[in-house]
């Protein structure tokens, strides 16, 4: 679109949506009127890419959580639409940065697999791949949070408020749900996935629940308003909030409604949209050859037994043929080991939800263990695989027992799964499990959020890398470049001044951009162990107040991280590190040295500061117990090295970049699975006087936890000898010293300039592997079995 045809849409969206022109309009107005110029401006690719997967065999990616973040940024970088349109709105005076901040972002789910959700979506769009996402269209996304007194508060996050321009509502293709008491429609909203620059636009389907006679007028006229509204809100309840739990799940009928919903929604669509392809002669036999289904994690595992009911039910299949195509199409992916999140749903619940439902599951689980028994299992061997035991579904179990391909999200993580959590499964099954290690989008987390570093890649590689990000390997020919190594120091820096501004607007901390920018951002989790660092920076303050260190390198500690409204310990751990900051920042002698910063409600757009900024990322999980983690890989990409476990993908992040070129640290999961019986955390409190001293600061009045009796908590978990709880369950003590040797490591290295860059330089060289290109490109080819579609 040129110049004047634009400024005339723009001037006529101004009006007609809001009644205002360039002069009068706000930003977030004019951002909204800009946004719905792009919606049309790919609107015909849109459609063309719709129409080209009518003809193929199809992925759908099934997702109780994507977390997309903001779109337009996003959406016009990989249209390659960005400097263009950047510079006709600079002529008009307005900074296209002003209008993207407006947008809010869409927080639709909590973190690790609904960011990665949004990412593989993106690369499958980049790659050309049919992959359709279909998820939930929550009203509130994930709370918004804020410190109150060092504690974390939280408020809803009403994010359609502003339009969302970048949903288009396909009414006709309502579905109707039915549940025991209930019937409501589930309404299309579907959101444009953009390739990076190939004029592909795929589809993210997002259901919203309402209830088209919901009110009830005789009632309104008898003056009961509430109650003349209350069919309407008992719908519109099933899309309201987004759990904001990961790992943990709460236990609650309305939650598996929600999941049912969107299921039974999605599998109803699939079907419609396969039926319709073959107008005269439908054959379920073929469905599978043309469709296949990504279960992201268990919350998505109604859509099996619904998939059962619409084919026995509507369609008239036999249970046989039923199952016959049902166990074809699924396929599984498992994010976590922690037992916490391995969804079980009592019988009554599911029963409550839909009766119809339960009972398919029942006979599923009793087929299967009827076919155990043929195979003359013993009653403990298919005690350990029921479905349905203890009047309790095992969620878990009915994926595996359904899908073709089960998958981890991490070597080691899958290894975890087959040899330990799913050991039962995969002695039935081996070959259904397979390893999908994951990744991340490069367009977001690099082109986008750190354009300098990505212009300089291109100026000494050429464009060819954007493409295809293992050639970003040729950087290792820079090793020794010192100019180079140089010029990468100094994009740095720009970006940690990006980041203090920021802290500065935001949290009112003044940080030395020459300081080392030591971060730590995810979601708040016990086994993620904040605590460790915060441990770690209080034993620093101690050591820069008694003199016991002098010269050392300043450091800025960040931190960004929610933790569930209901998990009172990661909420006690917040409330400490927002006390640690305090005492830190406020003491003249140790902020010479070292600043704390509490980033409040990190989110994917906060991300988009954070990861270009940081020196040191901090991967410092229990071994064993984060499955993959992703924003390992996001500081990678940007250059910073990682301090971290060997957990999870860190193990594959120092495979590829090096042991040399990061700060690996801890007990490996072979210890800790040695010492786990015998290990008494109680004697390293009692022999290491730091370990002492950092711990009983928590009963001290040096850091004060308002009487909620939070800190006391944090110190029994750790070693409270009268606990009858597992004492550190996480290890934090047993990996204390040797996280503090690493960190005076990373000092002493930082010290030396050009060593510190050149092995940022080597991180980001061997970051090939961790785009979520290449995961997608495996799942495609070694699960789904689709091709992309030819360019358009
Ligand atoms: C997360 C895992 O904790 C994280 O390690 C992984 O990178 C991510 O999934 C994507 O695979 N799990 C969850 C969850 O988000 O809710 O279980």
């Amino acid at each position: 679109m040129e110049k004047e045809e634009f400024l005339l849409q723009f001037e006529k969206n101004l009006f007609n949506l809001f009644g205002k022109d360039l002069h009068t309009s706000t930003k977030k107005e004019k951002y909204i009127a800009f946004s719905k110029i792009i919606m049309n401006e790919l609107a015909e690719d849109w459609k063309k890419t719709s129409d080209k997967h009518k003809n193929s065999r199809n992925a759908y990616y099934f997702s109780a959580e994507f977390l997309i973040g903001r779109s337009l940024g996003n959406n016009l970088l990989n249209m390659g639409l960005d400097e263009k349109y950047s510079q006709i709105l600079k002529e008009l005076d307005i900074d296209i940065n002003d209008l993207e901040i407006q947008e809010e972002d869409a927080a639709l789910g909590n973190g690790g697999l609904g960011r990665l959700a949004a990412c593989f979506m993106e690369s499958a769009a980049s790659l050309d791949y049919p992959l359709t996402g279909y998820g939930v269209r929550y009203r509130q996304g994930l709370f918004k949070q804020y410190f109150h007194n060092g504690f974390q508060m939280e408020v809803g996050d009403n994010w359609t408020l502003d339009k969302d321009p970048w949903s288009r509502r396909v009414e006709s293709e309502s579905k109707i749900i039915r549940y025991k008491n209930q019937v409501v429609k589930a309404v299309p909203y579907d959101m444009p996935v953009v390739g990076y620059k190939n004029h592909v636009v795929n589809t993210l389907r997002l259901w919203q629940a309402e209830c088209d006679d919901g009110f009830d007028f005789q009632k309104f006229n008898n003056f009961q308003y509430d109650d003349s509204v209350k069919e309407k809100n008992r719908a519109e309840d099933i899309t309201r909030v987004l759990y904001p739990n990961d790992i943990q799940r709460p236990g609650k009928v309305l939650r598996l409604k929600q999941q049912y919903f969107f299921c039974s929604a999605s599998i109803q669509d699939i079907i419609e949209k396969y039926e319709k392809n073959f107008p005269n002669d439908v054959n379920f036999e073929d469905f599978a050859k043309y469709n296949t289904i990504q279960l992201n994690d268990t919350h998505p595992v109604m859509a099996i037994p619904e998939m059962m009911r619409v084919l026995m039910d509507d369609k008239k299949l036999s249970w046989k043929q039923a199952w016959n195509v049902t166990s074809n199409v699924f396929n599984y992916t498992n994010h976590t080991i922690l037992q916490e999140a391995m969804e079980k749903w009592s019988v009554d619940v599911v029963e409550e939800v839909s009766p119809r439902i339960m009972d398919i599951i029942a006979e599923i689980d009793r087929r299967f263990v009827s076919d155990l028994v043929g195979l003359y299992y013993s009653v403990d061997r298919i005690d350990n695989l029921r479905i349905v035991k203890d009047n309790t579904v095992n969620m878990a179990h009915l994926a595996i027992l359904t899908a073709v391909k089960i998958n981890g999200v991490a070597k080691i993580h899958t290894e975890i799964l087959k040899n330990e959590t799913l050991k039962s499964w995969h002695d039935l099954y081996p070959d259904k499990f397979v390893n999908k290690t994951n990744g991340i989008t490069p367009r977001r987390w690099l082109f986008y959020s750190n354009p300098e570093l990505t212009n300089f890649i291109t100026e000494l590689l050429g464009e060819d890398w954007k493409t295809d990000l293992t050639k970003l390997k040729e950087l290792e020919n820079f090793q020794d470049d010192e100019s180079v190594l140089e010029k990468l120091m100094e994009i740095k820096l720009h970006n940690k001044i990006r980041l203090k501004k920021y802290i500065k607007e935001h949290e009112n901390i003044d940080v030395d951009e020459n300081s080392i920018f030591d971060i730590q951002v995810k979601r708040l989790h016990e086994y993620k162990r904040q605590l460790l660092n915060a441990f770690h920076i209080l034993n620093l303050y101690y050591k820069i107040k008694n003199n016991e260190v002098s010269d050392i390198p300043k450091q800025t500690y960040i931190f960004g991280a929610k933790a569930a409204p209901g998990y009172f310990r990661a909420k006690a751990i917040i409330k400490f590190i927002n006390e640690v900051k305090n005492l830190v920042n406020n003491d003249d002698v140790v902020n010479k040295y070292i600043k704390v910063v509490f980033l409040e409600n990190f989110n994917v757009s906060i991300g988009e500061l954070v990861y270009p900024a940081a020196d040191v990322s901090e991967q410092i999980s229990t071994a064993g117990k984060e499955a993959s983690g992703t924003g390992n890989m996001k500081f990678m990409l940007n250059g910073a090295l990682t301090v971290g476990t060997y957990d999870g993908a860190n193990i594959e992040i120092f495979n590829h970049a090096g042991e040399d070129n990061n700060f690996p640290f801890g007990a490996t999961v072979d210890v800790l699975n040695s010492i786990r019986d015998t290990y008494n955390p109680v004697e390293y409190y009692y022999k290491d006087e730091n370990i002492k001293r950092v711990l009983d600061t928590l009963l001290s009045d040096l850091i004060n936890d308002s009487g909620s009796f939070m800190f006391l908590d944090i110190y029994n978990s750790l070693v409270n000898r009268d606990s009858s709880f597992k004492l550190d369950e996480y290890f934090v003590l047993k990996d204390f010293n040797d996280y503090e040797q690493i960190h005076e490591k990373i000092l002493q290295t930082y010290s030396d300039k050009k060593k510190w860059a050149k092995m940022s330089l080597m991180n980001i060289a061997n970051f090939g592997e961790f785009s979520s290109d290449r995961t997608i490109k495996e799942y495609a080819e070694e699960i789904w079995r689709i091709v992309p579609n030819e360019k358009i």
